[in-house]
């Protein structure tokens, strides 16, 4: 048995102080609805409740394999709505709110998952978008197949596609927008916003819904909503030909495209580059891009 005397949680550990003077710091290993449960070094797993975030629990209650948190009334505490999810950071505008301004890796664990890492952009219009797309300097081959696309690829200091899912994951928690910053080789700066963005389930193909456009270089993409997610070796579009294997990207190809972020990087030709097609056409391909999304605030 021991007392807590503190305990301070951190979006990927928790300090515990105990009243022996020791000092846990236990690394988060899963969560769910109920609880988390911590590990710390070869320590025993702790199973913390929800309402110790709350400074409810006054006890550590060792178990066979594991230990638990008890109340005062000596009860293990099993459920308290909400509360974790207050605490856990869900998406990069979480993680500001935890007080981290520095645009970088950071690991969010979005509803249902056991977390990933992500970059998050904490510079770009007040901050808090949780990076999905990024490009750059073509160094990652962006030609790859569905599942490729489904759990992403590239490097978050780099060139990435974060992965459907986990946009899917991401944008189930709630209202999020999408912010597209682009930037062309003659240098000019440009974005494009929709206050209305999600991707849905692998069932629907990572169906795309987006709308609401605000922007300095015109919309070219809420035409691709409603569209599933096509990849060279899926063919989900609304073309009887084959789109992603003609413009040699992963997108929500409708029959065509007016945007084509995953294409070739460079690429002159017809429809291959990365196109955003109301400021670049279909020839010019942009020299950056970077697509972001954010748990809708209002302003
Ligand atoms: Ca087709």
């Amino acid at each position: 048995m021991f007392d807590i005397i503190s305990l301070f949680h951190l979006p990927t550990i928790i300090v515990l102080t105990i009243n022996s003077g020791k000092i846990c710091y236990c690394n988060h290993v899963f969560h769910d609805e109920n609880q988390t449960t911590y590990k710390s070094g070869s320590n025993p797993i702790l199973a913390v409740t929800n309402q110790l975030l709350h400074g409810q629990v006054k006890e550590l209650f060792e178990d066979d394999s594991r230990v638990l948190l008890r109340n005062q009334e000596k009860q293990i505490i099993t459920r308290s709505e909400n509360v974790l999810n207050e605490r856990v950071p869900r998406d990069c505008a979480d993680i500001q709110l935890l007080g981290h301004n520095t645009t970088g890796i950071y690991k969010i664990y979005p509803t249902g998952t056991m977390g990933f890492s992500v970059r998050c952009d904490m510079d770009t219009d007040g901050g808090g978008w949780t990076v999905f797309q990024r490009r750059f300097d073509g160094s990652v081959n962006f030609a790859r197949g569905w599942t490729e696309y489904q759990v992403g690829f590239g490097n978050m200091e780099g060139e990435f596609w974060l992965g459907n899912q986990q946009i899917h994951m991401l944008t189930s928690q709630g209202w999020y927008e999408l912010r597209v910053d682009m930037r062309r080789t003659n240098r000019h700066r440009f974005y494009a916003k929709y206050n209305v963005f999600s991707v849905d389930s692998l069932k629907d193909r990572y169906r795309l819904i987006v709308d609401g456009f605000s922007g300095s270089g015109g919309d070219s993409f809420s035409g691709q909503s409603s569209y599933r997610f096509s990849t060279i070796d899926s063919d989900n579009d609304g073309s009887s030909g084959n789109c992603a294997s003609l413009y040699q990207g992963g997108w929500w190809y409708a029959s065509c495209h007016s945007s084509n972020l995953n294409g070739i990087y460079g690429s002159q030709q017809y429809g291959k580059g990365l196109n955003w097609v109301s400021t670049t056409g279909y020839y010019e391909s942009l020299s950056f891009t970077e697509m972001k999304t954010r748990r809708w605030v209002s302003k």
